[in-house]
């Protein structure tokens, strides 16, 4: 199926990053806005665009009567929805092929398994994923509970079915604990994603989250692109990702590469994704995946020299993959630093006028964002504002350059979170590449 015409149902950067890939392969593009977002570059740079209601996304860029009406007034061929938003709706995925339009995205079947954490786990074990030890599936009640727990050893930890993002989630450091933290579990999830359906794993303390991305081509081929760590977050929220991770071994990537590809090669996996991993003392445990393209997919770009959404079309188009696994080569270091408009040291929300502009630039140097002076950065979306990436052919080399990049950027007329992202790489423990999961919380509330 030829795709002439594509439907980018997203804002901001990534909507931008789609339309690049779209136009280097001849592709029109169409960009849906919200009212709040007429002025946004992702509308400027597309072939058409067309206002899909007003600021709040539940009625604009969540909008599936609205989308799919855009998309047949402009004759797209293809949808592709980005992250966030729809990219994980596994309902929207079959009204959009309901409609004969090309999907730029995973089965309908994997978005849902997958979507269902307790599903995933399931999936992921019978294609041979190493798992976190714990419930095998939904834990009924609390003395289920207190024998999963006693099984695996305490501490144990309590996650919604529905969950991911870290909401939902409850630590039992002991028995006596185990009732009332599973019924507060139980309480949240059901408030925040209508289903009280909860399971149990064992505790790690001190892992790193690493993901491996993969690619299927929907007919029983697939390849991996290494992995990226994404050990610093804040909330839940990542804020620098890098590929390779410091501390994972050439063997180590391609033996875990080699089981995560043969795994979505078995399930006959469609498009990107990725795989979550904890990382403790050598080992890998499968915790979630991800069915959609990832805010951080430019780091294995970096290294890779493969453009992800390119592939995510090819695939989409029914063409084969792009090349085979052992034409991969992984080479040099790459980071990304989220740039939000936030306060660096509290994070309170700071939109505003972009009063000046300047990007970094030179020499293995990207920016994607949508930022230019006089743009006015609406306050109803997340704060991401910019992502600069950086590649070096060593990690000491690529800390070096996005020093020096940093130092570039000019954004004036908010805060922003430069400056965090500016002392972060000077500190000898990221230095060093010795951080994991609640490494850039304490960092943070260290005294200066
Ligand atoms: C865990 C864990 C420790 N042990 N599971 C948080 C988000 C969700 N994707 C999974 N998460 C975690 N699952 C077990 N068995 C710790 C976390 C976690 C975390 C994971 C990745 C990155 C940052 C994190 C911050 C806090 C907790």
């Amino acid at each position: 199926m030829a795709i002439e015409k594509v439907l980018i149902a997203n804002r901001g950067e990534i909507a931008l990053r789609i339309h690049r890939a779209c136009h280097e392969m001849g592709i029109k593009t169409v960009a849906v806005h919200s009212t709040a977002d007429a002025d946004a570059m992702h509308v400027r740079l597309a072939d058409e665009a067309i206002c899909i209601g007003p600021p709040a996304a539940s009625e604009s860029y969540l909008n599936i009567p609205n989308i799919i009406s855009a998309a047949e007034i402009a004759h797209a061929d293809a949808i592709h929805p980005g992250y966030g938003f729809l990219s994980e709706n596994a309902r929207f995925a079959e009204i959009v092929e309901s409609h004969d339009i090309v999907w730029i995205g995973p089965k309908p079947e994997h978005i849902r398994v997958m979507g269902d954490k307790v599903e995933a786990k399931r999936t992921a074990a019978a294609l041979g994923l190493p798992l976190v030890p714990g419930s095998d599936g939904p834990v009924e009640g609390p003395e289920e509970g207190r024998k999963v727990a006693a099984e695996t050893g305490y501490p144990v930890l309590i996650k919604a079915a529905s969950g991911g993002g870290g909401r939902g989630m409850k630590v039992v450091h002991s028995e006596d604990e185990l009732e009332a933290q599973m019924s507060q579990a139980r309480s949240e999830a059901k408030n925040a994603f209508g289903d009280d359906t909860v399971y149990m794993e064992k505790y790690l303390g001190n892992p790193r989250h690493i993901e491996f991305q993969v690619f299927g081509d929907g007919k029983g081929n697939a390849i991996h692109l290494g992995e990226r760590d994404c050990s610093l977050q804040r909330r839940h929220q990542k804020v620098l990702e890098e590929a390779p991770s410091p501390v994972i071994r050439g063997d180590e990537r391609d033996r875990m590469g080699g089981i995560v590809a043969k795994a979505m090669a078995d399930m006959g996996y469609r498009g990107a994704g990725t795989i979550e991993f904890l990382y403790e003392n050598g080992e890998f445990f499968f915790i979630e995946m991800n069915t959609r393209l990832q805010v951080e997919h430019p780091v294995t770009e970096m290294i890779t020299g493969i453009d992800l959404v390119r592939e995510q079309i090819r695939i989409a188009a029914g063409e084969s993959l792009s090349c085979k696994q052992d034409q991969i080569r992984f080479r040099g270091h790459a980071i990304e630093c989220r740039i939000n408009a936030e306060d660096p040291k509290t994070f309170a929300p700071s939109p505003g006028t972009v009063k000046a502009y300047l990007a970094p630039g030179g020499m293995h140097v990207r920016v994607d964002s949508g930022l230019y002076g006089g743009y006015r950065v609406p306050p109803y979306y997340d704060s991401m504002i910019a992502k600069l990436i950086v590649y070096g052919s060593s990690r000491e080399r690529c800390i070096m350059r996005l020093k020096r990049a940093l130092e570039e950027y000019v954004i004036e007329g908010m805060k922003t979170t430069i400056p965090l992202h500016q002392k972060l790489i000077d500190d000898p423990e990221f230095r060093a590449g010795e951080y994991t999961i609640k490494w850039l919380e304490e960092w943070l509330a260290r005294p200066e």
